[in-house]
């Protein structure tokens, strides 16, 4: 909105940590498919009520009547239901509508933010979709800051605003774009979705993805302040009538005027760095981060401890890449392609591009021009799995007497089982821990579509596959540009999302949502499947509820820049794995460069310092234990002043003396946002404690240790019993063409 109404300060402050609770890509969302008749859900709206303007001179008085918001059915909605806003035209000739806000309830710092709008017409309207820094009630409007999504104004209904406010930038003065539709479209006709993409120092416009305007740290007025980075911002939607900016109605508005509001969706941002390579430069020199060269890699696996696998295609190699980022050749020899067995580069590979590795670190290659199944010890000793080198087929049956043909993704589950996209079979294989090749889905030879069970099932050329926790398969089906699943236990094959023979790069509902060339697909630990939509050029994200989003890269651009969702480039990304932190790496194939994609988290303290009492001249720990990514920053403070040098999780104070008793806090930083701990009181007696008696309490206290370490230990062995085991993904790029 142009101006805030006054009547918002004074609100209350909502908690933070949002990002941190939540599971990666969608972390919130409303879509508006309640009964009809009902209203907003209460959990995560609630209402701006009445009216005297709301600083603007608006006409409307805001209620929460279902004659002014309720879900209505409607078929050009996704679901088929939307929220409706409606301004009403009241017999006394005043208006009524609604005004609703997730203050108090959902607060959200960095993301993309978007809403699926159709907006109402005619003169004296004003719909908004926007946000408001949660620190409003402290320090009021405009230092909170206000991110106005989309704006339009009804005697206009082709054209919608984008404006950002801050302190020394609002009102007239803030910062704004238009978006216009081509082709004298109206807004009024059809759904369009607004959004931003707000990431540090930047927020971007965006209407169904056409980016229109950007602010930066650089594009406000000198000498002001952006406070846009970490702050929590509720969600606001409106439709006001009339007003000093769009006027007021006339006898031309017709009412009552409907916001429909479709869903409005929040999704944490994929923040795109390059773990090792050089874009653009291909190679094979060994080294750290860009010193490390890679030719074509279309596939990466990642181990419980990070270490990363890449069948480095082009190069006929498998390589890894340590947490620190370190690439050495695992096994193979660059230039030199072959079927050799052997250890490290005495052994050959043929286009290597799939990879999986299990939790004993043994890795397992798809050897696609060989048609076999290698595997390398930790130690770099290559084996032959399955599959007769150079000899492509389909047969079922042990070892070397099973055949493959252009076998492309892997993966492995925790009963030492592979599964392999056996791409130009057009099947889904087995490989047993004993060797045993069987077909559990599709049917060699025979492309098409169909979903059903084993031979019933159809695939065209799957190049990708993961595996989750209950046993599901999921399938990336390159050819038919859709993503499968494969019940293991049945081999009952469905369709997640996609719509076979159609590109495309829709967003939304899994059954709505197309891809481009989808090669590789991963999945979290949490359920999330996480796709590398190769054409497209994109990373895509399915929720467990089979919402499908665009999580980095910008669909039809290819490029080489890391950054923040949309505005990271990819070129042919083939290969996609996630790590039991929920962190990404991609094998970016065209760019020979591994990618690592991590979700930003605000920091959320898990473990709070505690208060001591001791004696002058002891030796002192604070602690605080804190998660976030990236990983949080500290600082330490006594009574309000922050301590020189305190800069870590623990705080060590040697030889204390009175004047270091008082109340510790630490405050937990990083890109996110800011968290402050509980306070830890430090008492310092300056007479020495008497010794605790050795009595009969004395052997109770013994047994108390005891106790403790062994909970202590109780709970080390479980946390080490139930790590959760990697997930790698796998597929290949064009190394194989259909
Ligand atoms: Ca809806």
């Amino acid at each position: 909105m142009k101006f805030v109404p006054f009547f918002l300060l004074g609100s209350g402050l909502a908690a933070t940590g949002h990002l941190a609770a939540a599971p990666p890509a969608l972390i919130w969302s409303d879509e508006f498919n309640q009964p009809v008749g009902t209203g907003p859900d209460p959990t995560k709206w609630n209402y701006d009520l009445g009216g005297s303007g709301w600083g603007n001179q608006e006409l409307e008085v805001y209620t929460d009547a279902r004659e002014n918001s309720a879900v209505v059915a409607d078929p050009d909605a996704t679901d088929g239901k939307a929220l409706a806003i409606i301004a009403v035209r009241t017999a006394a000739g005043g208006y009524t509508s609604a005004r609703l806000k997730t203050q108090g309830l959902f607060t959200t710092a960095y993301g993309r933010i978007e809403a699926r709008l159709k907006l109402p017409i005619g003169d004296g309207l004003w719909p908004a979709f926007w946000m408001l820094g949660d620190n409003i009630g402290a320090v009021g409007w405009p230092a909170c800051g206000e991110i106005d999504i989309m704006e339009n104004l009804g005697q206009d209904p082709t054209r919608v605003y984008g404006t950002l406010h801050g302190p020394g930038y609002s009102g007239a003065q803030g910062l704004q774009g238009a978006y216009t539709l081509p082709n004298g479209q109206l807004f009024s006709d059809d759904y369009h979705v607004f959004a931003v993409d707000w990431s540090p120092d930047l927020i971007e416009w965006s209407v169904d993805g056409h980016v229109y305007f950007t602010c930066t740290l650089a594009t406000i007025p000198p000498g002001t302040r952006w406070v846009f980075n970490g702050a929590p911002f509720f969600l606001l939607l409106n439709l006001a009538v009339g007003g000093s900016w769009p006027g007021n109605p006339d006898a031309t508005t017709a009412f009552p005027q409907t916001l429909y509001v479709d869903y409005v969706r929040v999704y944490a941002l994929l923040t795109v760095s390059t773990l090792a390579g050089q874009a653009g430069t291909s190679g094979s020199a060994n080294g750290t981060g860009s010193a490390a060269q890679f030719n074509h890699p279309c596939d990466v696996a990642v181990d419980s401890a990070g270490n990363v696998y890449v069948a480095d295609t082009n190069n006929h190699t498998v390589r890894k890449i340590t947490p620190a980022g370190v690439v050495t050749t695992l096994a193979g020899k660059a230039g030199s392609s072959g079927s050799a067995d052997g250890t490290g580069t005495a052994a050959q590979f043929n286009h290597p591009s799939g990879v999986a590795v299990d939790s004993a670190g043994s890795v397992y290659v798809s050897d696609t021009d060989n048609d076999t199944i290698r595997v390398i010890t930790s130690a770099g000793m290559v084996t032959t799995l399955a599959g007769q080198a150079g000899t492509s087929g389909s047969a079922d049956g042990p070892r070397t007497a099973a055949r493959f043909n252009g076998p492309s993704g892997i993966v492995t589950d925790t009963a030492g089982n592979l599964y392999v996209a056996d791409t130009l079979n057009h099947t889904i294989r087995k490989v047993t821990s004993s060797g045993v090749v069987s077909t559990i889905a599709g049917m060699a030879g025979v492309s098409g579509t169909a979903d059903g069970t084993g031979t019933a099932a159809r695939f065209y050329g799957p190049q990708g596959l993961t595996l989750d926790g209950a046993g599901n398969l999921y399938v990336t089906d390159t050819n038919n540009d859709t993503i499968r699943k494969v019940v293991t236990s049945t081999s009952a094959v469905t369709t997640v999302a996609g719509l076979a023979g159609s590109i495309g790069s829709d967003d939304g509902p899994a059954s709505q949502a197309l891809f481009y060339y989808p090669s590789s697909v991963a999945v979290d630990d949490a359920g999330n499947l996480y796709v590398a939509d190769t054409d497209n050029h994109t990373l895509r994200g399915i929720t467990p509820s089979g919402v499908v989003s665009t999580i980095a890269g910008m669909a039809g651009s290819s490029g080489i820049a890391d950054g923040v969702g949309v505005a990271a480039r990819f070129n042919f990304p083939t290969g996609i794995a996630v790590d039991n932190t929920g962190n990404i790496y991609v094998a970016d194939t065209n760019n020979h460069t591994i990618r690592l994609g991590i979700f930003p988290a605000a920091p959320l303290i898990t473990t709070q310092p505690q208060s001591q009492t001791v004696t002058v001249g002891a030796n002192v720990q604070f602690s605080v234990t804190a998660s976030g990514k990236p990983a949080p920053s500290y600082q330490w403070y006594l009574n309000g002043t922050a301590l020189s040098g305190a800069t870590g999780a623990r705080l060590s104070l040697a030889n204390v003396q009175t004047t270091d008793a008082g109340s510790y806090t630490v405050t937990v930083i990083n890109n996110s946002g800011t968290v402050t701990s509980s306070v830890a009181t430090l008492t310092v007696n300056s007479a020495p404690v008497p010794p605790s008696s050795s009595g009969g309490g004395g052997g109770g206290g013994a047994m108390e240790g005891w106790f403790v370490m062994a909970l202590a230990f109780l709970a080390l062995v479980r946390a080490r019993r139930f790590r959760p085991v990697p997930l790698p993904g796998r597929p290949n790029f064009r190394c194989l063409s259909i």
